[in-house]
Formats: structure tokens, C-alpha cells, sequence
């Protein structure tokens, strides 16, 4: 999803000399390949997009590859842009590097302040050793690495698969499958009462060109909307956009997670970087791109 965003947008800003790689063309958490590949292709700018990410049930349910996928990941590609001499390389991360009970809205200074959330705590070591690694690399020796924070995203290619993804996706597909098969019912996990900001992957992606353009700093930059609003304001949202009107039934077997994580983006709009879709303007385009795709080709 980030890294289909980030094309587009470049695209569309004329970019011709753009480098990708799609998993059956290079596996990232094969060593020797990504060496071979930077050897090879000799990219000057790197955007680290991929990750194996999921939603809140499958971080829970695989915690090992959580953990273990995104280190090997993430370690390949960062030396390997080191050893070739890239001249930048932007890291993304995730809002859930923070505390879970950080102070809202959460400043980049909470980070490694305080315990996890425990849902996505192998996930979130991950990431904080990504930050960590491209810090080290840039205070030891000179590179111009930077990480970003992005809170939850959505968009065009999200994954709708209702065990692995994330609740805006899972929610317009099952708000979608409900009015289809003309159902009454729409079961939500957890209790509603969790908090989270949602960010277009769109504004992500140029808010990731912005940076590029005008951020050289190792320290963290958050990324996100800078408006929360509960899970079950965003049920009802997206059921209103979907024209589902039956009735929400709160699955309290599943967690809510981390209770609010809303992020302090002042840094970054002293940049000059602010979002442009509202959520509810995102989540209907997010709504057309999943009737065009779904079931996936
Ligand atoms: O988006 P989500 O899976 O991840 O869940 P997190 C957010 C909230 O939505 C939780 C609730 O309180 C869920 O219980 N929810 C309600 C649902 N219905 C559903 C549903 O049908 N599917 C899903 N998935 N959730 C993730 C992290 O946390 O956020 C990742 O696990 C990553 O590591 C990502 O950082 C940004 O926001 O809780």
C-alpha cells in the first residue's frame, strides 16, 4: 500500500529514474539478494517501505515473524545502502513504537519512555531497532538516514483480508459483504472505546517526498492527520459511506489495544506539510478502489 502510494506520487511529479522491486523479484530478508541488488542497481535515494505489517490479530498471532521478518528486512537493506554508498535513505516506522500509555498527543520525544503495548510489542521492537540502526549508522559514521512515523494508514491496495488486516479495511469489507448479502448485523472487535488517527497513504506519501526534500536530521518525525476519533465513530463512518444500516455488535473477546494513540505533528507542519483528505472524503475513495479490486484479480 505505502510503497504503491510512493510511486504514484512520484510518477506524477515526473520521476522516470525510480528503481522497484516487488517480493517475486527480490526477497529483502534474503542477505546475499539485497547485497547482489544494491551492488548491482546503485540506487542513490532509498525509501524502506516494506515491512511484513498486519493488523491487531496478527500481530498477536505472529509474534515471531513480527519480530524476526522485519529486523532481517530492515537490517539487509540499511547496510547495504550503507556499503553502497546511498546518499539517502528514509526508514518508515509506526505510531506503535510509543508507549502505550504515552501522553497524547504523543511527541517524539516519548519514545523508549515507557512499556509497550502488548499486542504489537514484537512488531514495535522491530521497528525501534530500524530507528535505532539508522541513528547508529548516521552518529558513527557520517550517513544521512532518516525515520519516519507514520500513524495507522489506509488507502488503495490495503490488505482486506479480515484475519490480517487492519480495522479500516476490515470494517468497509465487512460493512460491504453485510449490505451484499442483505444482513442486519456487523460484528466489531473490541469494545469501540479505543482511540486512533487515521492518515490517507496518499498525504503519506508526500508528506515521505517532503521529507526527503527537506529533512537531513537523525531524529524521529511523526506523520500523521493530527485528529482522532473512537472505533465506533469510525464503524459508524464507514457504514454510512458503505450505506450498511444495520446494527453494530461489539465483539468484546477481541482487544482493544493501546486505548489512544494520537500523534504531535507540530514538527513536521513547521515543515509545511499538512494532510489534505478528510477521513470521510478517504474512506469513500478507499470504498470506490475496493469495489473496482475486490475480489482481488
Ligand atoms: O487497526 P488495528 O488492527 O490495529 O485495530 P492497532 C485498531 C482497533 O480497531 C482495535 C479494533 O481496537 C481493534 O480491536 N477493531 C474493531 C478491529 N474491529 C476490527 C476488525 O474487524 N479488524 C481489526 N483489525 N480491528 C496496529 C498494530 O495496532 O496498528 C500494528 O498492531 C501497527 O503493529 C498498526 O502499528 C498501525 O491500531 O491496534
Amino acid at each position: 500500500m505505502v510503497g504503491s502510494a510512493l510511486v504514484r506520487r512520484l510518477e506524477a511529479e515526473r520521476f522516470t529514474n525510480l528503481l522497484t522491486r516487488d517480493r517475486s523479484h527480490l526477497d529483502l530478508s534474503d542477505e546475499s539478494a539485497v547485497a547482489k541488488f544494491f551492488a548491482e542497481a546503485r540506487p542513490d535515494i532509498v525509501i524502506l517501505a516494506a515491512a511484513n505489517v498486519g493488523g491487531i490479530k496478527a500481530n498477536n498471532d505472529f509474534p515471531v515473524e513480527f519480530l524476526l521478518d522485519n529486523l532481517r528486512i530492515q537490517n539487509n537493506v540499511i547496510r547495504s545502502a550503507y556499503q553502497t554508498g546511498v546518499r539517502k535513505l528514509l526508514f518508515l516506522g509506526s505510531s506503535c513504537i510509543y508507549p502505550k500509555l504515552a501522553p497524547q498527543p504523543i511527541p517524539e520525544s516519548a519514545l523508549l519512555t515507557g512499556p509497550l503495548e502488548s499486542t504489537n510489542e514484537p512488531y514495535a521492537i522491530a521497528k525501534i531497532a530500524g530507528i535505532k540502526l539508522c541513528q547508529a549508522y548516521t552518529r558513527e559514521y557520517g550517513t544521512n538516514f532518516i525515520s519516519v512515523m507514520p500513524t495507522n494508514l489506509y488507502g488503495p491496495n490495503d490488505n482486506f483480508d479480515l484475519e490480517t488486516s487492519h480495522v479500516l479495511a476490515a470494517l468497509l469489507r465487512k460493512a460491504h459483504e453485510a449490505k451484499s448479502r442483505n444482513e442486519n448485523k456487523l460484528i466489531v472487535w473490541g469494545t469501540g472505546e479505543s482511540r486512533r488517527e487515521f492518515l490517507h497513504v496518499d498525504d503519506l506519501a508526500a508528506a515521505c517526498l517532503l521529507l526527503l526534500e527537506k529533512y537531513d536530521s537523525a531524529e524521529i518525525i511523526n506523520i500523521g492527520s493530527g485528529e482522532d476519533v473512537t472505533i465506533r465513530e469510525l464503524a459508524k463512518l464507514v457504514c454510512d459511506v458503505v450505506g450498511f444500516d444495520g446494527e453494530l455488535v461489539w465483539d468484546k473477546t477481541k482487544p482493544d489495544g493501546t486505548p489512544r494513540k494520537l500523534l504531535d505533528v507540530t514538527r513536521i507542519r513547521v515543515l509545511g506539510w499538512q494532510p489534505t483528505i478528510p477521513l470521510r472524503k478517504g474512506i469513500e475513495q478507499t470504498h470506490e478502489w475496493f469495489l473496482a479490486n475486490w475480489p482481488q484479480k
